[in-house]
């Protein structure tokens, strides 16, 4: 439970409720040594932090200087204000009875086609969803005996990714991104949206995409069913994609 006070209004917490205590990391370019930490503590103060205190200033090669920062923000925010999340709190069942479910609810074996895609080589959080093993104790869609899990692995393309999903029937497509940097990400994901479109197959598919920086927001913007964070297990994706079905077929 987050540290508030009576009227839903949080600041971070350090030594003391209330104090405002944050550890800032950044790099300054072009800057070294003391000139780096007065330019760190300057830039600190315009972002609302009080008593600013560099507790490392690291000289990292081409003229880069990296900074730790700690210090108190001004600045708080009101929960009661915050609308339209889920409260993180819904009870989702184990990989048994979401299994059960979905024979007995949606009554036949649903096909998932998955792959991390185009140039993002990042294999591990795809596997911790679809691979047997999973991920944090939380069984992998491969073991569910009513999900055909078909894990394509890292650097696929989107092209490869529809035509492997129209070839083996997929009500679901699962995608990874992890690499973010240039909003790399953003590009390929609406390129797979665009590619489905185009096959006339985006309706008839779930498209869900995951990564440590894939919000919900972002994947609904991008024109995707659903987007899963940091800590996703495969039972979240699994009760997600029953649910999903259960809705576009109006049975939920
Ligand atoms: C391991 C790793 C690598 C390995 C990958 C090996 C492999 N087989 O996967 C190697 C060494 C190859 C690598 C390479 C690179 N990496 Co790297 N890597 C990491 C590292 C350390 C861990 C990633 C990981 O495995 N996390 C564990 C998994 C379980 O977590 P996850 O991916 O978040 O997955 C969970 C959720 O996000 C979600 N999820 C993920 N995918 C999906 C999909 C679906 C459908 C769903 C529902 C959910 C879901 O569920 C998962 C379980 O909860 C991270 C830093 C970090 N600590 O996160 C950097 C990191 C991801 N890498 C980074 C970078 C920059 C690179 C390189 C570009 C570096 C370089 N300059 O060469 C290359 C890119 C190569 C490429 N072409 O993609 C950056 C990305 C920055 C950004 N936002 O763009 C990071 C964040 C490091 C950093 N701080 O700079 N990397």
């Amino acid at each position: 439970m987050a540290q508030q006070d009576k009227k839903g209004i949080v600041k971070p917490y350090g030594d003391a409720m209330g104090d405002g205590a944050v550890q800032l990391s950044f790099t300054l370019p072009g800057v070294s040594g003391e000139i780096a930490e007065e330019a760190a503590r300057r830039l600190a103060g315009k972002m609302g932090i009080d008593d600013p205190y560099v507790s490392s200033c690291d000289d990292i090669g081409s003229e880069m200087t990296f900074i730790v920062l700690y210090g108190k923000v001004r600045h708080s925010v009101d929960i009661g204000q915050i609308k339209g999340f889920d409260r993180g709190d819904e009870k989702i069942p184990n990989m048994k009875v979401i299994d059960h479910m979905i024979e007995e609810k949606l009554g036949r074996v649903i096909t998932a086609v998955g792959a991390c895609i185009e140039s993002d080589a990042h294999t591990v959080g795809i596997d911790a969803i679809m691979n047997m093993k999973g991920y944090s104790g939380d069984y992998g869609l491969e073991r569910y005996k009513n999900i055909r899990a078909i894990n394509m692995g890292a650097q696929v393309s989107a092209e490869e990714v529809v035509r492997e999903a129209i070839r083996e029937k997929a009500e679901v497509i699962l995608v990874s991104q992890v690499v973010t940097q240039k909003e790399v990400h953003v590009r390929n994901l609406t390129r797979l949206v665009d590619l489905l479109e185009a096959e006339h197959v985006r309706d008839g598919v779930i498209l869900v995409v995951g990564g440590p920086r894939i919000t919900r927001e972002l994947a609904k913007e991008l024109g995707f069913d659903a987007g899963f964070g940091r800590g996703t297990l495969p039972s979240h994706v699994a009760w997600f994609i029953l649910n999903r079905l259960l809705e576009k077929e109006g049975r939920a």
